[in-house]
């Protein structure tokens, strides 16, 4: 096909689990913008940051671009020959539980569902897991002990119809924003909805929120238990839906009075008059959604957080209603997808029990299989302890970067490194996991596949190509199959397109189905390759033609033996004792504009400027307690490793506690993979480790040096204890620390990557400790390195456009090593609005110059006006600004 004038294809994002509707334009030049397509019912056309930016992430740098074996360029049909015989082998000679996949809520459901039919129906074991176990096991988990099946009863629309949202764990603002940007506007009509957010840290979701209640770590259990027992207590049950449609209500409820207010208090860290209050707020509101996430999954309580919040909608008859119930809110693009198909080591295709004969036996028989697993297979935490031990032979690596987002990750990684043979299939030639593989297999990426996702609220939509297929690179599911094949499966894996294996999948949801089990998509079944190609977005379940979408259990009707959901009997605890040597908490999560491992957001200059660090927030009574200035680095340490990061000085974080982002790793930090600190310690249930409570110990390290540098190209190495670098546009920003001292004419020359004829320009203050390098190739400034006793004072935002500026004029090249804007220029801050790179000086000059409203300052700068992601941000600065105006 020519292509000479522009196109658009509709597609899904492919981060978060709301799911938003893209549409791509592909310019007849070839350039491709986005924006969020308006006929998609889960974005109605908004976008957050991550969603906007997704055009500067889609180039080739970094790419894997061919198969390697052993680092050496291999073909296809050898590396593809080579993983089928050593699985194959590897099974002959010590049994199908010898080998693993480790797969991801990143691939796509038709990739997925072939990774599971390949190992637990075909090589015959259940040694597949995902790092969903990480992000969603405890809710699937409580899910299926209450209702009987891994069913989220609700629709983003509740979100808009709710007369109070609690959102528990989960920091929507930063996380789901087009989720948190419905719900804003939707009170902006409403003014009378009412929003509580149960989070120990005060994150920018509180923006929103009426109450904040700054729970202790893992207090969550004792305070739904506290609140069941108010209910009880307060008159506030449903008693007609407990008895109609619910087992075990008198032995739950009994359990949950065992506490006292102030009992209830002390373990929840809130004061009597908060639980009161919040207590009060859900027995009177009868159109309540509960939201909740990591807060609540990452937790060695995780599954009873879950079950405590479904128990008190259970009571009140609050689920499945318009407005009303609780709301497990996915995190990848395709968490849901891959329950959907069982990728999850305890459960099977099409949400069928692995434990259960007669399933085993109906999946055995669609599939013609020769062996369907028949036991649960190793969650990921047992899964790479097998690695280490040897238990695990050959592992194959999926679309997941665990080096960097499993617990104990050091330990991963060695057991990695131990391990015979590794494949990984990436998109990237070098992450902190792909360079320790034996095997690598080059997958397409985002806008070069084709498939399908399943968000938060059971809608599959489809991602689109509409990118050339970038050098070898394959669709994750034509490598799986590949395998397959040459495993000796030919007949079960010979697809030609995704849509055949949608269409399969769709066929076995509906088989044998008869309504008995949730997850029905059985009017899919004969979707072709063209239908498929057209297929809109629609909800699950969908069994037929004539029935699309609804929600689930208003009526009762559980997927249990006998049709009624079931209370669980929680005990509500006091958290975790205090461990003398490592007296804090380490709570760990997200920030606004990266994405986990940052293989794909880090790419983009305008999500790298809002925060370009990885830091530490620590509450200013902690600060001081252990020494520690804003700015400082920090060693933070566990029983497993230590980081060093900067200092955030605080009092949104809860005393007690400090913060450290996931995201950075290896390849963008010396000593920030925050997973290495992280114990292995999981929900004894799910298997979900818990990766928002590990006791941790904080000292200032003692720097005496600190540096600011900017890059027109990444630099080779860097001699620094702490090091932190960034993509900025032209080129790449850098910070660091160090201890001791250094030649700074040789380091600064290392560093900047002069070879003694070039252009330096260096200004010294031996004595002050100030030293600053500017290196020019011409009119090109290639990098400039600024020196102090004390953290920077250089307008990062200034110093990195300086890589962009002509420097034929001297006195602009002085500018640069003296690392001032001249007279003419502004500092514009950190960056806060990355879509129009506004940064927080702009903002707080439009207020002092009559801004009094994020509103106001949407009209004076642009900021916040496209994807509104920085408008908490927004309104925090101008709050801030407008007090000390008034003081
Ligand atoms: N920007 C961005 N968005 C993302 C992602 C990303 O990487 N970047 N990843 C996606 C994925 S895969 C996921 S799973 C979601 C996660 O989305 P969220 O769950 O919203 O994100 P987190 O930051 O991991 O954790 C949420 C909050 O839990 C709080 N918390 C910690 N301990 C407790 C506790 O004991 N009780 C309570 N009530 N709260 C606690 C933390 O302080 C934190 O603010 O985000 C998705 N969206
Ligand atoms: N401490 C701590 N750890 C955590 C968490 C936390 O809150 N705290 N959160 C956990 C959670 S909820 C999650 S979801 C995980 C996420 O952790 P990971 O899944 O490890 O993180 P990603 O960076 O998303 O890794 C995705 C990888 O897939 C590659 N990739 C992208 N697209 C494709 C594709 O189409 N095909 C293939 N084959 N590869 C592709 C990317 O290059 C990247 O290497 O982290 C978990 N770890
Ligand atoms: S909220 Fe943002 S990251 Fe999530 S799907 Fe929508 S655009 Fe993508
Ligand atoms: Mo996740």
């Amino acid at each position: 096909m020519e292509i000479d004038e522009a196109r658009e294809v509709r597609t899904t994002c492919p981060y978060c689990g709301v799911g938003c509707g893209v549409l791509a334009k592909i310019a007849a030049d070839g350039e491709v913008t986005v924006r969020g397509d308006p006929d998609h019912p889960a974005n109605f056309g908004r976008l957050c940051s991550k969603g906007s930016a997704l055009a500067e992430t889609i180039d080739l740098d970094g790419r894997l671009l061919h198969p390697e074996i052993d680092s050496r360029r291999a073909g296809w049909d050898e590396a593809l020959d080579l993983v089928a015989s050593t699985f194959s082998k590897t099974i002959a000679e010590h049994g199908p539980d010898a080998v693993a996949f480790y797969v991801s809520g990143q691939l796509l459901t038709e990739d997925y569902y072939l990774a599971n039919k390949l190992m637990k129906g075909f090589i015959g074991s259940a040694n597949i897991d995902t790092n969903s176990r990480l992000c969603m096991a405890s809710s699937v988990a409580g899910h299926r002990r209450a209702f009987g099946s891994d069913t989220v009863p609700g629709n983003y629309e509740d979100l808009e119809l709710a007369d109070l949202i609690v959102l528990v764990g989960s920091n929507l603002a930063w996380c789901h924003p087009v989720l948190y940007q419905r719900i804003a506007a939707a009170r902006e009509k409403r003014p009378g909805m009412k929003i509580v957010l149960v989070d120990p840290r005060r994150t920018m979701t509180a923006d929103i929120a009426d109450m904040h209640l700054a729970i202790a770590p893992d207090g969550d259990v004792a305070l739904f238990a506290g609140l069941l027992a108010y209910l009880a207590e307060h008159d506030a049950l449903d008693d007609a839906y407990i008895a109609a449609h619910t087992t075990g209500f008198a032995e739950a409820l009994s359990a949950a009075a065992e506490l006292d207010l102030a009992g209830m208090a002390a373990a929840t860290g809130l004061s009597e008059d908060e639980l009161d209050r919040f207590f009060g707020l859900f027995a009177a509101t009868a159109k309540t959604v509960t939201v909740y996430s990591q807060g609540v999954n990452q937790s060695s309580s995780g599954t009873d957080k879950v079950n405590a919040i479904i128990n008190c909608h259970l009571a009140t008859g609050r689920i499945g209603r318009p407005g009303a119930g609780p709301f497990s809110v996915t995190g990848q693009p395709n968490a849901m997808g891959g329950r959907e198909v069982g990728g999850m080591a305890n459960m099977l295709a099409a949400h069928m029990e692995i434990e259960n004969p007669q399933h085993r036996d109906r999946v055995q028989r669609f599939w013609n299989a020769p062996a369907v697993a028949d036991k649960p297979g190793l969650k990921a935490v047992e899964m790479f302890r097998g690695v280490a031990d040897g238990r695990i032979k050959a592992l194959w690596i999926m679309a997941t970067n665990p080096v960097d987002s499993m617990p104990d990750a050091d330990a991963v990684k060695a057991a990695i490194k131990a391990c015979p043979f590794v494949v990984v299939s990436d998109v990237l030639a070098d992450t902190d996991t792909v360079r320790h593989a034996h095997v690598r297999l080059p997958a397409t990426a985002w806008g070069e596949k084709d498939g399908t996702v399943t968000n938060s609220e059971r809608r599959i939509s489809r991602q689109r190509s509409f990118l050339a297929v970038s050098g070898e690179a394959r669709p994750d599911w034509q490598i799986i199959a590949e395998v397959g094949k040459r495993m000796g499966f030919g007949a079960a894996f010979s697809y030609t397109s995704p849509s055949e294996i949608f269409a399969e999948h769709a066929a076995l949801s509906g088989f044998e189905n008869d309504g008995v089990r949730d997850f029905d998509i059985g009017a899919y079944a004969d979707v072709d390759e063209e239908t498929y190609e057209a297929l809109a977005p629609f909800q699950w379940p969908a069994p037929n033609t004539l029935w699309h979408g609804t929600r689930f259990f208003a009526n009762g009707s559980y997927y249990t033996p006998d049709g009624k959901a079931r209370f669980i009997v929680i005990r509500p605890t006091a958290y975790n004792p205090i461990n003398p040597g490592y007296p804090l908490v380490m709570n760990t999560g997200r920030v606004r504009d990266q994405w986990h491992t940052m293989t794909r957001t880090g790419k983009s200059p305008r999500l790298s400027q809002h925060m370009a660090e990885p830091f530490v927030e620590i509450h200013p009574v902690d600060a001081a307690r252990f020494g520690i200035g804003d700015a400082d680095i920090v060693s933070v340490s566990t029983a497993h490793g230590h980081a060093l990061l900067r200092a955030l000085v605080t009092a949104r974080q809860r005393a007690g506690s400090v913060f450290v982002p996931m995201h950075w790793t290896d390849q963008f930090s010396a000593r920030a993979r925050i997973d290495a600190l992280v114990a292995p310690i999981t929900d004894p249930i799910s298997g979900q480790p818990a990766s928002k409570n590990v006791a941790t110990r904080i000292e200032r390290f003692a720097a005496d040096a600190f540096g600011f540098a900017v890059f027109a190209e990444r630099p080779a190495s860097i001699d620094a204890d702490y090091w932190s670098l960034a993509r900025c546009t032209g080129g790449w920003r850098l910070e660091f620390a160090l201890a001791g001292s250094r030649d700074w004419t040789v380091f600064a020359a290392s560093l900047l990557g002069a070879d003694g004829q070039s252009d330096i320009l260096a200004y010294r203050d031996v004595a002050g400790g100030h030293h600053r390098f500017a290196h020019f190739a011409g009119s090109r400034l290639v990098g400039a390195l600024y020196l102090a006793p004390e953290p920077v004072a250089v307008s990062r935002g200034w110093a990195a456009e300086q890589l962009n500026a002509d420097h034929a004029d001297r006195r602009g090249r002085l500018a640069v090593v003296a690392g001032r804007p001249g007279g003419n220029r502004v500092d514009h801050g950190a960056i806060v609005c990355s879509c129009f790179g506004v940064g927080v000086n702009q903002i707080a000059e439009a207020v002092r110059c009559g801004c009094a409203s994020v509103e106001a300052i949407g009209v004076a700068l642009n900021a916040g006006t496209n994807c509104g992601s920085c408008r908490p941000e927004i309104r925090i600065i101008v709050d801030v600004e407008r007090l000390q105006a008034a003081e």
